[in-house]
């Protein structure tokens, strides 16, 4: 028969196993007298305490989840919602504009529009609007809580770019919004365009020159409470010479706006196309 081997533990060579009598060593072990998932340090702090912890049903409400943001970078038709008005749909050409083509039209525009800083009223407190604007077309336009009347003629190259919008789309506009971001600072806060001068449901086409900026879209309440917490978020960063369509229900269904950015931005000049209708 062969020794019992010991093996070798740090600091010298162990013991080999002694035989253990098992069950005297289970008549030792006490049971806990609650099992510890009962909760009992609950229930003994709970004693000391007024507050009873108690399950509550969430209501379905509280259950109801933010979706997830949609990320737009492709060009492509995108209808983002269908509800009682109807659709609310984006087309999209990022490179609507070729490169050297919308450079040209940056460098010109930047140059020769009179862009001015305007000031908007909301809730009765009026404040400088970050960002400068240009108002072209024969009537005025009120947004923000105020009038704007036509800055400017169609200079060059906007007949060109219009014509070029309106041969995509099959669509004429009368007037034109331009704006000027300047840096990161400047920015549009959430809003829609729907304006009794623009009709119901109105087209409204965008271009972008120069840097890159995020535009979102977020989903009204139904029923509007106001509260924009669960709302669905679109985010589409236009660049250089991309071209933006809303239509359908977007303006009844849906706000948007361009943030503030947190990292440097150069400038983005964005022209948005509409029709605007005389006054009744
Ligand atoms: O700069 C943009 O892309 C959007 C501008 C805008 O929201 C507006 O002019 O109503």
């Amino acid at each position: 028969m062969s020794k019992p081997r010991r093996s070798r533990v740090q600091g010298g060579w162990a013991d080999p196993p002694k035989k253990k009598d098992v069950r005297s060593d289970m008549n030792r072990i006490k049971p806990p007298e609650v099992p510890i998932w009962t909760g009992k340090n609950i229930d003994q702090a709970s004693s000391s305490s007024t507050h009873k912890f108690q399950y509550v049903q969430p209501s379905a409400e509280e259950l109801q989840q933010k979706p997830s943001d949609i990320i737009i970078n492709k060009g492509g038709v995108y209808d983002i919602s269908e509800g009682n008005n109807g659709i609310s749909r984006l087309r999209f050409f990022p490179d609507f504009l070729q490169r050297e083509e919308a450079d040209g039209y940056f460098a010109e525009l930047y140059e020769s529009l009179p862009w001015k800083q305007t000031t908007s009223v909301k809730n009765g407190i009026s404040y400088i609007q970050p960002r400068l604007t240009a108002w072209i077309g024969d009537l005025p336009y009120t947004y923000s809580g105020i009038t704007h009347h036509p800055d400017s003629k169609w200079v060059k190259p906007l007949p060109d770019i219009k014509d070029k919008i309106e041969d995509l789309i099959g669509y004429k506009f009368n007037s034109l919004l331009c704006n000027l971001y300047r840096n990161d600072k400047d920015g549009v806060e959430w809003h829609c365009d729907d304006e009794p001068e623009l009709g119901p449901q109105p087209i409204i086409a965008s271009i972008s020159l120069g840097d890159t900026r995020n535009f979102e879209l977020r989903k009204k309440p139904v029923p509007n409470t106001g509260d924009y917490s669960l709302s669905q978020v679109v985010r589409m960063p236009l660049k250089h010479g991309s071209l933006l369509i809303m239509e359908g229900a977007t303006q009844d269904d849906w706000q948007h706006r361009v943030p503030k950015e947190y990292h440097d931005r150069d400038s983005r000049i964005n022209l948005t196309f509409r029709v605007i209708y005389p006054a009744k």
